[in-house]
């Protein structure tokens, strides 16, 4: 899979070097490139932000540097329309008014050849960067949850360590992924490992006798009483 991401802070992602990304790129498996959208200035100052039409609280990201920026990462306008549609790259851009991230759209992410993150800051971008990009492109503005974040860096990062994993080869043990909170809409049940008593406290015993049927329920009633308690709406 190739990624591109657009940011005013490169730097912050540097930990995409680390970790099972870093070795995912490193085997080649992800191929990521951060652009600096200040490269895509023509001025001085190399700003990228400006007060918004109509009045109102804080800056509006121009669209000139975006426009620049997404042309330099998207192939030229194939001549065909059927082609566009056709393996396009998917264009997300991190807001907390876009559809609400969740382990279904990883999923289907993770089967893009080409994902596109762009990461606004302030108090938004121009709108007309969303149209062009979806001349281009698909686009979908994405939510990480009912929360404000100050620019879509953090949410680019969880997204693409939640993409990331699920690409075929990214994780070691595949069976890790089938086990695992949300992989079947419940939450994951409790893990143990040795000593069977720890400072007072016991492993249940039920994992300790060897019955692969008993463990197999009891770990399923788990994840529905944890669910029940936790996450009710995930039952409904
Ligand atoms: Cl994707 N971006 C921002 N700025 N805030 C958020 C968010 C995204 N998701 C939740 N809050």
């Amino acid at each position: 899979m190739r990624i591109d991401i657009v940011t005013i802070f490169p730097e912050f992602f540097s930990a995409l070097d680390v970790s099972l990304l870093g070795k995912a790129r490193e085997s080649g498996l992800i191929e990521l490139a951060v652009h600096d959208l200040r490269d895509f200035t023509h001025d001085r100052h190399r700003s990228v932000d400006d007060t918004p039409y109509g009045g109102g609280a804080g800056m509006v990201m121009k669209p000139e540097p975006w426009g620049y920026a997404l042309d330099s990462i998207l192939d030229p306008l194939p001549e065909e329309r059927e082609a566009r549609l056709e393996g396009c790259p998917t264009i997300i851009f991190p807001s907390p008014a876009g559809e609400l991230f969740t382990q279904a759209m990883a999923q289907e992410l993770s089967a893009e050849p080409h994902l596109i993150f762009g990461c606004g800051r302030y108090e938004g971008i121009d709108e007309r960067v969303f149209e062009y990009a979806a001349s281009r492109a698909r686009v979908r503005l994405v939510s990480m949850g009912d929360y404000v974040l100050n620019g879509g860096e953090v949410a680019t990062m969880a997204m693409i360590e939640a993409i990331g994993r699920l690409i075929p080869g990214v994780v070691g043990n595949p069976q890790s992924l089938v086990e695992e909170s949300h992989s079947d809409g419940l939450l994951e049940y409790p893990s143990y490992t040795k000593p069977a008593e720890w400072r007072g406290l016991e492993v249940p015993p039920v994992l300790l006798n060897g019955n692969h049927g008993a463990i197999a329920a009891w770990r399923h009633e788990q994840q529905l009483e944890r669910t029940r308690r936790i996450r009710p709406d995930l039952l409904s």
